[in-house]
């Protein structure tokens, strides 16, 4: 079996002899040669030509062998489809060059309609990876609407977004209008990467902690809903709601076919609370690999793949991003684990 067909069936919770992982990068710059890719160009260059973002995709594949690859862009591709650019500096983390603030600003936007046709980088890019990689899955991505907000009212990076929390509380009016135009372009935007061959779209609510306790379906769960339900017969959803392993009955709300799960959570126990009706990926804490040995890395894989070996639909993964100091050989260590972990044995 390949990996795309076991990826395949473990996202539909068939059984399968081993599960299928990948890690994500966006926060690191752990491998060498792409440090050395973005010596010779900008990030967003990267990203906006395809055969660049093929060759970003390709590295980590060609290196660990992962079952799945993931598409190399940034969720804030759609925020400039929408008419607001970002920019991204070293260490610096994210800017956009306007934000909204008013009615107005959300009146002026483009219409959700063309976002695909701005975002044609994108599609040429997943159709050169399909091509290169027939037999791996292949995984697309987008921001909730919540998290794509975010960043949008707060204008970048930030580590408790003031103003986009107080215009949730003082605007309701605006934030609906808002999140109804973004769940709109995010659910084409999805569709299109199913339909240039994405196996799945992994949805990133990034944010989703924002939302106080109980308030999550209404202001982040019912947008994201509209995303992987756009998705349903075309390609699998996976959800990724940072820091809400603790108030997972809350993000069930999403419908997705899978969630994706921080390294707070011990996912056999999820199973056993919330049952099997979605495949749960994780969740390997990143420090790990920084900061221990192989030998360490190796073991602490092998007690989440235990743990998960007697339920269908897990999907390994680290508990977010990969951090740029992670080291090569723990990554090899958890990549080597994992091939060789077989359920039945
Ligand atoms: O080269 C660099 O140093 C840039 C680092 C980087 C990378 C590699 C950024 C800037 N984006 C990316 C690519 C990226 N971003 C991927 C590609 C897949 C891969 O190669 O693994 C993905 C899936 C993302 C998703 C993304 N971008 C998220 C969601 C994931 C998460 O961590 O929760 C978010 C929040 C972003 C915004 C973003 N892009 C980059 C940074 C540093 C940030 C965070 C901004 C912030 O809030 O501070």
């Amino acid at each position: 079996m390949n990996s795309r067909e076991l990826f395949l069936n473990a996202i539909s919770l068939k059984k399968t002899e081993r599960a299928p992982f990948w890690i994500m990068r966006q926060a690191g710059r752990y491998l060498p040669e792409y440090r050395a890719l973005k010596e010779k160009h900008p990030f967003t260059q990267i990203v906006k030509t395809p055969g660049l973002a093929l060759e970003a995709t390709l590295q980590p594949i060609r290196r660990f062998d992962f079952d799945c690859a993931i598409l190399f862009s940034d969720i804030l591709v759609v925020s400039e489809a929408m008419g607001f650019p970002y920019s991204f500096a070293d260490g610096k983390g994210i800017s956009l060059s306007r934000t909204i603030s008013s009615a107005s600003d959300i009146e002026n936007m483009p219409s959700p309609d063309g976002v695909c046709e701005r975002l044609f980088y994108v599609k040429n890019a997943l159709g050169l990876i399909r091509a290169e990689l027939p037999n791996k899955a292949l995984l697309g991505f987008c921001a909730s609407p919540f998290t794509l907000a975010a960043y949008m009212v707060e204008g970048g990076s930030s580590n408790a977004f003031p103003k986009y929390r107080a215009f949730i509380k003082n605007c309701p009016k605006e934030f609906e209008k808002l999140m109804d135009i973004l769940a709109q372009a995010t659910s084409s935007y999805a569709k299109m990467q199913a339909n240039c061959g994405a196996d799945a779209v992994q949805i990133f609510d990034s944010h989703a902690y924002l939302a106080p306790r109980g308030m999550y379906e209404n202001l982040s769960g019912r947008y994201a809903r509209k995303v992987a339900g756009s998705l349903k017969g075309e390609a699998y959803s996976i959800l990724f709601a940072n820091k809400m392993s603790g108030r997972f009955g809350e993000i069930i709300s999403a419908g997705a076919d899978a969630y994706s799960l921080d390294s707070s959570a011990r996912l056999s126990e999820i199973r056993k609370k919330f049952g099997g009706g979605f495949a749960l990926q994780g969740n390997l804490a990143p420090e790990i690999l920084s900061a221990e040995s192989p030998q360490a890395c190796a073991q602490k894989t092998r007690e989440i793949l235990g743990d998960m070996a007697g339920s269908r639909g897990h999907i390994l993964n680290l508990g977010h991003g990969i951090l740029p100091d992670a080291n090569l050989e723990n990554v090899e260590a958890f990549a080597e684990t994992a091939k060789n972990f077989k359920y039945d044995e």
